[in-house]
């Protein structure tokens, strides 16, 4: 059995029930099989053996009071996954359907969109089964509090920087943020996404959507000669990756017709109105199904998997994990979809990953469309390092740099090592070389 497949098996019987790491290893695993053959002196370190191993994975007992008195307890995550390139860096996600499995695979990915920013952020993430939903402001507050309680001992802002992902947004790292600083009497760059009154940087609340749109435009410039102008646009979910997404691509231009949360998806086939849906979903955390209310011409469907029948040219899936199947991709592939950008982490399956590949769809995975997130927050980091804030102007075109440099970087990458086109192999690799070097620099650790 070669080395690769010997990781990958020997990953799945020490890891058992771990089905979402197992999967995000397994792609990276396997799109790494060009390079690992040509580079035996990986085998002699053990260097993938020690890629799929946490570096540290700490979980945690986070017991907190409800609004009524009542007493509940939820599981707090860490997992420091690799630092050969800096200091451990990825979000908290606070949802009741977090668990090991599921930080695993983040922290993992984490590592390698992370190289690909170009910047200097090792990966990890944390979170909670803790749910946000209809819980009030102190509810949330005390959680968070508590949380931080045991976190902040692992964290330092050159140690391990968390910042938001799903359910975690700037109230939570403001409440976050206010209990290190009060235990560690140390006012550092330790969270990203901060508010700007307190060390955030401009741009960061956009940077995820806003650089899912600029590669895709990079890709549809540079294969199709192409533009968002007068596209059809479908985005799944409708939190802050795919609000700002949406903005972003109606300000080039395009027409984005549906988006979604976990209960279901609305369709406005004369374009949605940004404005209601950030009302709606920032303002009030309401459900996207009041959107209807508002724009009687559009429809609201239950169930957010059939919002991929909708007919479009681009589709954005940034909701969750494994949101877009087979079914979904042929149906984006019989109605003419010409390209596929992952805002969220992991949502298409590997099977409906492997059909757009096959398929000739610009497919630009994960680690690569949604780091601009990430990028923002080293810059913050940058930032808060420095004490001088950037104008809007100075990140967000920093922003756009970095993600046409990712889309550069993944295209030579795929035809370098002979998958022309393939950006799941193309990022994988481009990823992985740079942690792969500074781990062979630094020594079995
Ligand atoms: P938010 O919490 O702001 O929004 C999440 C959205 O996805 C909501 O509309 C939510 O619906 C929907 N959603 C969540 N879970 C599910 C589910 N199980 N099934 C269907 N829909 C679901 O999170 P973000 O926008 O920050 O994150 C979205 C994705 O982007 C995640 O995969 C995250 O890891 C990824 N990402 C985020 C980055 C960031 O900077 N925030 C950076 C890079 C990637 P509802 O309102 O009903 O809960
Ligand atoms: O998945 C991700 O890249 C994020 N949730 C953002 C992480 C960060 O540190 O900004």
């Amino acid at each position: 059995m070669d080395y690769v497949n010997r990781v990958l098996q020997e990953l799945k019987e020490k890891n058992p029930g771990q089905p979402e790491f197992h999967q995000a290893a397994t792609e990276v695993l396997e799109s790494l099989k060009a390079v690992i053959e040509a580079n035996p002196a990986y085998e002699k370190a053990g260097l993938l053996e020690r890629l799929v191993e946490p570096e540290r994975a700490v979980m945690f007992r986070v017991p907190w009071v409800d609004d009524n008195g009542n007493v509940h307890v939820n599981k707090g995550y860490r997992v420091q996954f690799n630092s050969a390139i800096g200091p451990y860096k990825g979000g908290l996600r606070f949802h009741p359907s977090v668990n090991l499995s599921i930080i695993k695979f983040l922290g993992f990915e984490q590592i390698f969109k992370n190289s690909l920013t170009s910047l200097p952020i090792g990966g990890g993430k944390g979170g909670s089964d803790f749910n946000p939903k209809g819980k009030s402001d102190r509810e949330i507050m005390r959680f968070c509090q508590s949380f931080m309680t045991e976190l902040y001992r692992h964290l330092g802002s050159d140690t391990d920087v968390p910042a938001g992902d799903i359910g975690v947004g700037g109230r939570e790292v403001g409440y976050l943020f206010g209990q290190y600083k009060r235990i560690r009497n140390e006012h550092t760059g330790v969270l990203t996404g901060r508010g700007l009154a307190y060390g955030g940087s401009l741009v960061r609340t956009e940077a995820t959507g806003y650089g899912v749109v600029y590669i895709s435009q990079e890709a549809l410039n540079s294969k199709l000669q192409g533009s968002f102008l007068g596209k059809r646009v479908v985005i799944s979910g409708s939190g802050n990756v795919a609000i700002y997404a949406c903005q972003k691509a109606q300000q080039l231009g395009a027409k984005v017709v549906a988006m979604s949360d976990s209960n279901g998806y609305i369709y406005d086939p004369d374009g949605i109105k940004l404005e209601i849906v950030k009302e709606i979903k920032e303002v009030r955390r309401a459900r996207i199904k009041e959107y209807i209310e508002k724009v009687p011409t559009a429809t609201y469907k239950e169930g957010h998997k059939d919002i991929w029948s909708i007919k479009c040219d681009i589709a954005l899936p940034c909701a969750t994990q494994n949101e877009l199947d087979l079914d979904a991709a042929k149906t984006l592939v019989a109605n003419g979809v010409i390209l596929v950008a992952e805002g969220a982490n992991m949502p298409t399956t590997l099977e409906a990953t492997q059909y757009f590949l096959s398929n000739k769809i610009i497919f630009l995975p994960g680690k690569a469309a949604n780091a601009g997130g990430v990028a923002t927050s080293a810059l913050e980091m940058a930032q808060s390092s420095s004490r001088i804030f950037w104008s809007f102007e100075r990140v967000d075109s920093e922003l756009q740099n970095i993600m046409v440099n990712i889309f550069r970087n993944i295209d030579s990458a795929s035809q370098k090592y002979g998958y022309e086109g393939n950006y799941v192999v193309g990022a994988n690799i481009a990823g992985f070389l740079k942690v792969a070097d500074a781990m062979m620099a630094q020594g079995i650790v």
